[in-house]
């Protein structure tokens, strides 16, 4: 990746100099300067590593076809007819999908030796008889496919203007996360953002299965977690849960999208509904009530019994079936009911289990003052003001090999309030304008832990006060695209003034696909 990234560096101006048509116009506005309009190449999201416009463009219309090659399996079938779907859906046009390279068109071509590619890279090259995407793998065609999406008209059809983009991403993990245990939403919800977020390069969804208020997953070997424990949430409304079909149907729609589904079951705190569903799950042997207020930390596992353990393997056993990516987050914050030394002692033995059931650890930054075992995955929540021996631990752990996720709640929180008109929301990380949460790096957005070690970036909504799919998305959009740029861009490409202009480009585009984003006033919406 490091090489292709020089590679293409000096390929071209990367994505901050790509913007040289935006015109600074003042004819002003509240909020800043309206842009005049940006060229298609110049308003991708997220930026690319290169792009350049150049000669005769291809009019995509009523006789354009996608073809994928002959022989190049039904993988690339499947990339070319969801693409067609999508394409179809904003354009109108039949758009069928035919085998077979030869002629006019959009062509999704597999070329396993263009390694400089990599995992999800793609090239996209537009000429008068065409696009050709060109990628090692059907995930890189899929990527290469929703840049085209942002080179033709948002409605109807039009010229996709001549040019080339040679792409791929800064980090491998890039994630939205979605709290569906505070107040219960139906996997058609979360398929809706799916879409929403592949859109923009997500490659991960990360849902937060399990808390106080609510278990939402079935378990067969333990039927009450979702039966009773799920039949609640924040406010005292009916909850719900997904049944294991609707759950694999989630995964299987996420895969088609190249997004990899991380489930989290949050131990041993954030536990109330597991331990009001089974009473043997209390060391008093006491079922405790259901839980519908936000407090958090004050829930724990019996550490010390046997049972406990067994729980907890048949719970990660069954939802380790469930998961054919390699993640399995075990949450493990905010566990303040439970002493440090059984904390460390009961992540232990949950990371064994996880192991035991073939997959790798994603735990949040707490366990990294616990005993992260090799390999595990720290997710960092933690903010700017935050308390500096839980930053060292982490800290530690990147340079002792962990990977990292970056979330720093005062930029990736999804869930606090943009400033003091927003009205769904928290505020204990800060208000999160827009322009506050694109504008960081990780790359060195915590000090001392280097660059190598992280991951990726995820941005997390919890549920608290969210309740519906309008505040879900004025929340999540449009901050999550911000985040989707900060995942893939080269960190060159990353500023400000020229992201708050492609963004603006975009709203026309989050207008059609009906998305209720909150029209941010640092940024010059159109
Ligand atoms: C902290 S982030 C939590 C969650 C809350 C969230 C609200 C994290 C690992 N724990 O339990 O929902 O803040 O912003």
């Amino acid at each position: 990746m490091r090489v292709l990234r020089r590679t293409l560096g000096t390929l071209l101006v990367l994505g901050a100099a790509v913007s040289c048509t935006a015109a600074h116009g003042d004819d002003a506005k509240p909020g800043g300067r309206r842009p005049a309009a940006l060229a298609p190449y110049d308003r991708l999201l997220p930026a690319p590593a290169s792009a350049r416009a150049e000669g005769a463009g291809y009019a995509f219309g009523a006789g354009t076809v996608i073809r994928t090659g002959a022989g190049s399996g039904e993988e690339v079938r499947q990339v070319g007819e969801l693409l067609a779907e999508q394409l179809r859906g904003s354009s109108g046009l039949p758009l069928p999908v035919v085998d077979g390279q030869e002629g006019d068109g959009i062509r999704l071509l597999l070329d396993e030796g263009a390694q400089e590619l990599g995992a999800e890279g793609y090239r996209l090259r537009t000429t008068a008889s065409g696009v050709t995407l060109t990628a090692r793998t059907p995930a890189g065609l899929f990527r290469g496919g929703q840049t085209l999406r942002q080179l033709v008209p948002v409605r109807g059809t039009g010229d996709v203007p001549g040019g080339t983009v040679t792409d791929a991403p800064r980090f491998a993990y890039r994630g939205a996360m979605v709290d569906v245990a505070r107040h219960f939403f139906p996997v058609e919800q979360v398929k809706r953002y799916v879409d929403q977020l592949a859109q923009y390069k997500i490659n991960t969804l990360h849902v937060h299965l399990t808390d106080d208020q609510g278990w939402r997953i079935a378990i067969d070997s333990w039927p009450r977690l979702a039966e009773y424990g799920g039949a609640g949430e924040v406010g005292g409304g009916p909850g719900g849960h997904w049944t294991k079909e609707e759950y694999r149907d989630l995964v299987e729609y996420a895969a088609r999208r190249y997004v990899d589904v991380v489930p989290e079951i949050d131990m041993p705190g954030h536990t109330n509904a597991a331990q009001a569903s089974y009473a043997e799950l209390n060391c008093d042997g006491k079922a405790r009530e259901r839980y519908t207020g936000v407090k958090v930390g004050f829930s724990s596992l019996c550490v010390g019994s046997e049972r406990t353990y067994e729980f907890v393997d048949q719970v990660l056993g069954e939802i380790a079936e469930l998961t054919p990516g390699k993640y399995l987050h075990i949450g493990g914050d905010e566990a303040h009911a439970t002493p440090a030394d059984d904390y460390a002692d009961f992540m232990d033995r949950a990371q064994a289990v996880v192991a035991r059931h073939g997959k790798t650890v994603v735990a949040w930054h707490q366990l990294a003052q616990g005993r992260p075992a090799p390999g595990a995955v720290i997710q960092y929540w933690g903010h700017d003001r935050g308390p500096a021996a839980e930053k060292a631990a982490v800290v530690a752990a990147a340079k002792a090999g962990h990977p990292l996720i970056l979330s720093p709640a005062d930029r990736a929180y999804l869930d606090m309030k943009y400033d003091t008109t927003t009205k769904p929301g928290l505020t204990w990380a800060g208000y999160v304008p827009v322009e506050r949460s694109y504008s960081w790096d990780p790359g060195n957005h915590l000090a001392g832990a280097p660059e190598s070690a992280v991951l990726g970036v995820e941005a997390p909504l919890w549920t608290e006060t969210i309740s519906e799919r309008g505040d879900w998305e004025l929340m999540a959009f449009p901050r999550v695209l911000g985040l989707a740029e900060l995942g893939w861009s080269p960190a060159g490409a990353l500023d400000w003034t020229s992201y708050r202009e492609r963004l603006a480009a975009q709203g026309p585009r989050l207008d059609a696909q009906e998305i209720n984003y909150h029209r941010a006033p640092d940024v010059p919406w159109s």
